[in-house]
């Protein structure tokens, strides 16, 4: 076992690294530690500001050693500024500030079980016990799941949630109250008044991870590398319907209560979870008590692999000395808690054959190169294809066909190519090329100036057009319910899609003559395709795959155009049809009003819109009979006797993707209706979002008529729902 010795800035650090930093002399030290520092700070800024970390935590944890052994062995090295004095970056000044009460700490990282023997040994010695008798009663510890995260702190005051911030650099985060509201989970009000502060991890779960990232792919947006950085971005947004429109989730694991209220009621973390989950927190489950550090170690070995299984992603365990008294006797070394520590699980990486390279056309034209892999079980599950993007990244990572590769999961979630293992190569190996020719239609591959994409310029493409009339009609955009990719394939061959406006003029009789269709089924996707007719505006520019728009922008860009051309008394059928006569000819300077919008973006919106192709698919759209529902907008609130829902109640329950609870009764108020908290036989309506319990039990008991999401966003537009 290495024996860890306090080093000189307060942080562990193993003797023998000390003795290897020594080795060095103080002119090589030096030299060594100015390309250390340089290093960890540029990683530190890329997490806590651009949230795409370049290191890996394992990577990073190594550089920070060296340099606390360097720092160590030569004390006259460490300087104010040093990486090792303080945590993380300062926030970015896009947020208020917010000063922690108490600061939030770091936790130190362990990643085998001798080091975290080592914590155990440190803490026995720190509490003046027995190196580890059989049984531990006089010391338990509790083992959480390391949620990989983002770290808040939420205060509430008589009950009420008051103010939420990041962790920022520990000292300071920064303000993002407004945006973890929309977190669904996490209670508005709790069962007791009482006054705490409350800190815990929010996250993205893996599988709005994977739609997020399909979906910016897709858009030609830069995707995120984990669900780390995704929630990261999600929370850090500056219009919270954006973060509202991700559903972030959270589990809490500190209690704070000794603000006004005197003492705390608990006297260990194991009580303290307790605590927490009664007063309605959401607190996880998948946790162990009252164990000593075999069964921490039982416990890990559970879940290296279980973890895979989880809905959300974990990076480690945290491992806590349970008794408060304990922990106050432990105290503190730097930043870090003695009391607890974070053991890392290791990266899953596995090394397979890559036995081909294949171009893929995509909704955009663009040619991703696509490995086809033998089968390898990776991080939970089996995995064959993984996207190597274009070509650039082919060269790059040295990748050739027959090579033995090393296979991650990025985030746990999405297959990915890490390296080629050129020792393995037995000269049978063969470059990869892009092909002169699409693979799909033939025309000739084309790649513009500098840029790094390859594409099929043929707008006809059927490979282009097969996935643009999908993304069209799927989950993000139209949402035809039944047009799945079989039905697709046969509507585009046998002729009777050819643009987007054809789906709404198919006949029960043109559905009926599909492979497997029955009058009934032909009837039922008639149906649904008239039901999509009617679409918020979001959506519809959002089904429309303008390059760099996705669905947040989307929604910020339908805001944009309802405040250009305002939507009151204009019937929502002919208002999209100005909106679609007037869009082709927006400038890139008109958009960068859209909050959010920068100028690349906004290039490339607007010249989606000059496209001629693109006015013909808005007013073929509108000859269709497509309606855009606009957006709520805000009149002035306290109105409350004009707009489309004046002397209306409405009662919101479940989670809405676009508003957060204040957000939606505030659009209530401003459409000039009441906002209840409880169904009555008063209720005009029942708005009911995902997950909505008692309440959608109780409208439908009354006869209350209920609302989704949609529904409610034609009533705000003064439409039926
Ligand atoms: N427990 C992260 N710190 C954690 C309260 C201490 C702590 C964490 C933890 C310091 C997780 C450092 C940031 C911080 C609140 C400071 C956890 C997790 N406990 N389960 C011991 O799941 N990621 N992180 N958070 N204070």
């Amino acid at each position: 076992m290495t024996e860890s010795i306090e080093g000189a800035v307060g942080l562990p650090v193993a003797a023998e690294a000390v003795e290897a930093a020594r080795t060095l002399g103080e002119a090589g030290a030096l030299a060594r530690r100015d390309e250390l520092v340089p290093a960890i700070r540029r990683a530190n800024e890329q997490y806590y500001v651009a949230d795409a970390p370049a290191l890996t935590d394992a990577e990073y944890d190594r550089l920070m050693r060296e340099l606390v052994a360097i720092e160590t062995a030569f004390p006259g090295l460490v300087t104010a500024d040093s990486p090792t004095q303080r945590v993380g970056a300062a926030p970015t000044g896009a947020f208020g500030e917010v000063v922690h009460g108490r600061p939030m700490l770091s936790l130190g990282n362990v990643f085998d079980e001798d080091e975290l023997r080592g914590f155990d040994a440190r803490v026995r010695r720190g509490l003046g016990l027995a190196p580890a008798p059989e049984d531990a009663p006089e010391l338990r510890y509790v083992a959480e799941l390391k949620i990989d995260g983002l770290a808040i702190s939420l205060r509430y005051e008589r009950g009420r949630f008051v103010q939420g911030a990041t962790r920022g650099d520990g000292t300071t985060g920064e303000d993002v109250t407004a945006n973890l509201k929309t977190v669904s989970v996490l209670p508005a009000r709790l069962r007791e008044p009482v006054s705490v502060e409350v800190r815990g991890e929010v996250y993205m779960p893996k599988a709005e991870f994977a739609r997020i990232n399909a979906e910016r792919e897709e858009a030609g947006l830069p995707t995120y590398a984990n669900p780390r950085n995704s929630g990261a971005g999600s929370l850090r947004q500056q219009d919270a319907r954006v973060t509202a429109s991700r559903r972030l989730s959270s589990w809490s694991y500190q209690l704070i209560e000794d603000g006004a209220d005197g003492r705390p009621s608990v006297a260990s973390q194991s009580e303290a979870l307790a605590r927490l989950s009664a007063l309605g927190f959401p607190v996880n489950p998948d946790r162990s008590e009252s164990l000593d550090i075999d069964g921490v170690i039982a416990f890990l070995e559970t879940w290296s692999e279980k973890r895979h299984d989880l809905p959300y992603e974990t990076d480690g365990v945290v491992v806590k000395v349970d008794r408060y008294d304990q922990q106050a006797r432990l105290g503190m070394v730097a930043r870090a808690p003695r009391w607890a520590i974070a053991y890392k699980f290791p990266p899953e990486q596995v090394e397979t054959v890559l036995e081909d390279i294949v171009p893929y056309v995509g909704r955009t034209g663009t040619l991703t190169p696509v490995a086809h892999m033998r089968p390898a079980k990776v991080a939970g599950s089996t995995v064959a294809r993984a996207t190597l993007h274009n070509l650039d990244e082919v060269r790059r990572k040295d990748l050739r066909i027959g090579d033995w590769i090393v296979l991650q999961k990025a985030g746990d979630v999405i297959p990915e190519v890490v390296r080629s293992i050129p020792e393995r190569r037995t000269g049978a190996e063969r470059e990869f090329d892009m092909p002169a020719a699409c693979p799909v239609c033939g025309t000739a591959v084309v790649r513009d100036e500098g840029a790094v994409r390859h594409y099929c310029p043929n707008p006809q493409c059927p490979a282009r057009l097969s996935q643009e009339f999908a993304h069209f009609a799927g989950r993000g955009g139209m949402d035809i319910e039944g047009a799945g990719w079989a039905v697709l394939e046969q509507l585009l061959e046998r002729g009777l899609v050819r643009t987007r406006g054809d789906f709404y003029r198919l006949s029960v009789d043109d559905l009926e003559s599909l492979d497997r269709f029955a009058r009934k089924s032909a009837e039922n996707l008639k149906a649904s395709i008239d039901k999509s007719r009617r679409r918020p505006l979001a959506r519809v520019l959002n089904s429309l795959g303008i390059p760099q728009v996705g669905e947040s922008t989307a929604i910020d860009l339908a805001s944009w155009v309802v405040s250009r051309w305002p939507a009151e008394g204009i019937e929502a059928g002919e208002w999209f049809g100005t909106v679609a006569r007037e869009l082709p000819s927006v400038t890139a300077q008109e958009l960068r009003e859209v909050p959010g919008i920068g100028p690349v973006v906004a290039a490339a919106i607007a010249r989606y819109f000059a496209a001629p192709e693109t006015a013909a698919v808005l007013s073929d759209l509108v000859d269709a009979g497509v309606v855009a529902v606009p957006p709520a907008v805000r009149v002035a609130p306290g109105n409350g006797d004009t707009g489309p829902l004046a002397g209306k109640t409405l009662v919101v329950t479940g989670s809405l993707a676009g508003f957060d609870r204040a957000q939606a009764e505030e659009a209530i108020r401003a459409a000039g209706g009441k906002a209840a908290g409880s169904v009555s036989r008063n209720t005009s309506y029942l708005v009911a979002g995902e997950s909505a319990g008692s309440k959608l039990a109780r409208a439908t008991e009354l006869g209350v008529p209920v609302v989704d999401e949609d529904g409610f966003r034609r009533l705000l537009a003064g439409d039926e729902p």
